[in-house]
């Protein structure tokens, strides 16, 4: 609309989208003035977001400014990972995929294609992309994140970790386990535990160094590394012992509370001191204050617990001792998510359902070998594995979206000689990657402020529908998925998926019979699907378990040879003059894809090493010196210390995904370690159970720098 004559013309927009510089997606408000974004805050619209933003978020201009990612379609013309491409327009790379697909199938049938992504709530039309290649091969990147949890809560309430939200906000007590919630972001969450602390909440952390949550905190645990196992049969134990449990929910809702009850019988809090280190006096005061608290209650089964080959029992553990304090179901608990359906709405129209089921079984052993665990997405151990070894059967090409294994995973140079066996390799990115260099062709994606996406579901007390907008136009030759994934469609005659031209078809497909209008989503960038938040009665909770209830002993396990209660025994111990490898997240960077971010960068531009003040006085190492850190002097990389009192001297620990060994990433270029390369073997060790990486079953060994 033309400015009336003699005012200025109203040049800034304010666009409502979806934060992508990490996999949590916070609701965002971008500016834009003269089509450039000149500034990002938070969702004024979502009450926990409140115009608020974690650093990453705010350096989201900086990505979009960033001339240092793929900038058009790349076909390799070097050796895998030499880094010489050609550049190519999209219908030459489109085409060269698709043909190289044809011959794949038509060889190999279409089960041969692996395909892995992050996960998220865009995955629908990556699946029904999948599907229309007829590969049974979803898979998705938990097996190195949080797999363990979800298969810790399925076994024990017969749903995932996301059927329960963590009502932060309601809490009167919040345990962290493994969990750096005021570091390892997400902002509504970091919100809405702030105000329950400010109403006089509590915090206790069990952590392995003392983190910035641990700053916070009414009670901090410094467990020995790898010890939590432990610690949580104790607490269990004390709170059975003690008569501090929920008696009215667990004889409710509870199957088998007796077998538990006899399980935990030897784990007392003094006999788990001398595993934790901890004094059995703290744990049983512990046990006290919850019980005082619940069933307001949230301890945190923890998000990245793909770390130890015991980690899946960790989480179950975590999620029994909800269920003790009652807090499974509960207002300040584990609140029952609500989906579209929960609230009397209907849910978004898939893209899966334009397309049938695949009838050949996954490559990963998953459905058919392994039954216990969650088909669906897959673990991606055992999807190299197939690669490797071609059993059950070839599998010769791989697609990555949104994913950089050879970061992600344990041993890159053992992954880099599996994906040698591949006939194609294609990353889809927008920023470089390991994964991508070592691909035979990079298809580069907007940068989430220069792109719009499909609509998406939310689940949580008050579910809502969500889009993410295109705030600005591309600076580079790139585009969206779903502009990826329909012109490929349409290249290998994936019907159903090749029909649709436009996202507002898609929009609009998506939206059939929910009542919603994609006009609705303009004032606030989301369309919530109720007003009130809801919470289950004690009456109203039925679990997808064979009996209903939260259940101590899970057949499905037990069947694949798994018990339900695992006893205790220790992990294996740093062997002498070696330490455990531990690793995690800082508030500044998002796993291995910021650290060459023009701002963030510059914030932190290398990884330190912690190491404990007497380990490091033993070894002659000072603070801020440049060590050697190596595995049994194999992988050994160089890293500044970082001396202090404030981690177990049984460990050392790093920050994940720095290290970065391609030159076209300038400012990541050699700076600090990769974690990921000391954990040689790795491929090997993962927790049988709960299917995920054994990550910190790894130990090093540091050695002063000269000079
Ligand atoms: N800023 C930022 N936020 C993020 C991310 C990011 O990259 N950057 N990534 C997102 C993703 S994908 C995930 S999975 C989550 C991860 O969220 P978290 O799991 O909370 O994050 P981490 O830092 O990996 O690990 C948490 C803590 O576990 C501790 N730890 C290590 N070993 C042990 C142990 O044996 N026992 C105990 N009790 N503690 C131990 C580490 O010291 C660390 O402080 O964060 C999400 N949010
Ligand atoms: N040793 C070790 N291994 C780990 C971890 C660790 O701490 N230590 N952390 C683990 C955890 S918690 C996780 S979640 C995984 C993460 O593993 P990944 O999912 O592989 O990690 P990311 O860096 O988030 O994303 C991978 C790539 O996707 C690109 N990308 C980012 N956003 C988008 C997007 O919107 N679309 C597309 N197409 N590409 C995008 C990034 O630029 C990056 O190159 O790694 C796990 N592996
Ligand atoms: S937590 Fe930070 S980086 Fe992640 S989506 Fe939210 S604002 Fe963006
Ligand atoms: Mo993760």
């Amino acid at each position: 609309m033309a400015a009336p004559s003699g005012q200025p013309q109203e040049r800034l927009k304010k666009v409502n989208s979806i934060c992508g510089m990490c996999t949590v997606r916070c609701p965002i408000e971008v500016h834009v003035k003269d089509g450039e974004a000149v500034y990002i805050q938070g969702s004024p619209h979502h009450p926990a977001m409140n115009g608020s933003l974690c650093p990453r978020g705010g350096a989201g201009l900086a990505l979009l400014h960033d001339n240092e990612r793929p900038q058009g379609p790349l076909i390799r013309e070097g050796k895998r990972g030499e880094g010489r491409w050609r550049r190519a327009t999209w219908e030459e790379a489109y085409t060269h995929i698709a043909d190289k697909l044809t011959e794949i199938v038509t060889h190999y049938g279409g089960r041969s294609i692996l395909y892995t992504n992050r996960g998220g709530p865009w995955q629908d039309i990556q699946k029904a992309f999948v599907r229309g290649l007829g590969s049974p091969n979803y898979t998705n990147h938990d097996a190195s994140c949080a797999r363990n949890v979800m298969h810790a809560a399925k076994s024990f309430m017969g749903m995932g970790r996301k059927d329960v939200t963590y009502d932060l906000k309601n809490a009167k007590h919040v345990v962290l386990q493994t969990r750096n919630m005021f570091e390892a972001i997400n902002v509504s969450e970091v919100n809405n535990l702030i105000s329950s602390l400010n109403n006089g909440g509590k915090l206790t952390v069990i952590d392995v160094r003392a983190t910035i949550s641990a700053s916070k905190a009414n009670n901090f645990f410094l467990v020995r590394p790898g010890s939590d196992y432990a610690f949580n049969l104790a607490l269990i134990h004390t709170l059975i012992k003690k008569d501090l449990y929920h008696k009215n929910y667990v004889k409710r809702i509870f199957k088998d509370f007796d077998k538990l009850a006899a399980f935990v019988e030897p784990y007392s809090p003094d006999w788990a001191e001398s595993e934790t280190g901890i004094p059995a006096g703290r744990v049983e005061s512990l046990a006290g204050q919850l019980a005082e608290a619940a069933p307001a209650v949230i301890w945190h089964p923890g998000w990245h617990q793909a770390r130890y080959l015991n980690s899946f029992y960790v989480c179950r553990t975590a999620y029994i001792i909800n269920g003790l304090l009652g807090s499974i179901g509960a207002k300040g608990g584990l609140a029952i998510t609500n989906k579209a359906k929960d609230v009397g709405r209907k849910g978004l129209k898939s893209f899966v359902d334009l397309l049938p089921a695949p009838e050949d079984q996954r490559a990963d052993g998953l459905g058919w070998k392994y039954k216990h665990f969650d088909a669906g997405p897959g673990l991606l151990q055992l999807q190299l594995k197939a690669i490797e070894t071609e059993e059950p059967y070839p599998v010769k090409a791989y697609i990555c979206y949104r994913h950089d294994p050879l970061m992600a995973m344990p041993d890159p140079e053992k992954i880099k000689k599996i994906l040698d066996k591949l006939d194609l390799l294609v990353s889809i990115t927008f920023t470089w990657s390991e994964t991508a260099n070592y691909a035979d062709v990079v298809l580069p994606l907007s940068t989430y402020l220069e792109r719009e996406s499909t609509l998406a579901h939310k689940g949580g007390l008050k579910p809502y529908f969500f889009v993410r907008q295109r705030a600005v136009q591309p600076r580079f030759d790139s585009k969206a998925p779903w502009e990826i994934y329909t012109d490929l469609a349409r290249h290998l005659n994936i019907e159903p998926l090749a029909r649709f031209r436009s996202i507002e078809e898609m929009w609009a497909y998506q939206l059939e019979g929910t009542g919603v209008e994609i006009a609705d989503f303009e004032a606030k960038g989301m369309v919530s699907l109720t007003d009130k938040p809801k919470y289950r009665t004690l009456d109203e909770l039925k679990f997808p378990t064979p009996s209903g209830k939260l259940e101590v002993i899970s057949e499905k396990w037990e069947k694949a040879g798994l018990p339900s209660l695992l006893p205790y025994q220790p992990l294996q111990a740093p062997p002498e003059g070696q330490y455990r490898i531990t690793f995690g997240r800082c508030a500044l960077h998002t796993q291995g894809h910021t650290v060459n971010n023009p701002l963030l960068s510059e914030v932190m531009g290398e990884n330190e090493l912690w190491i404990n003040r007497n380990e490091a006085a033993r070894l002659g190492i000072g603070d801020g010196e440049y060590v050697e850190v190596s595995n049994n002097g194999q992988a050994g990389q160089r890293i500044k210390a970082k001396v202090t009192e404030a981690i177990h001297p049984e460990c050392v620990f790093m920050l994940h995904g720095f290290g970065h060994r391609l030159k076209m990433e300038s400012r990541a270029f050699g700076k600090g370690a990769a974690d990921q390369e000391l954990m040689i073997g790795g491929l090997e060790k993962w927790d049988p159970a709960g299917g995920a990486m054994a990550l910190q079953e790894h130990f090093v060994t540091v050695r002063k720098l000269e000079g």
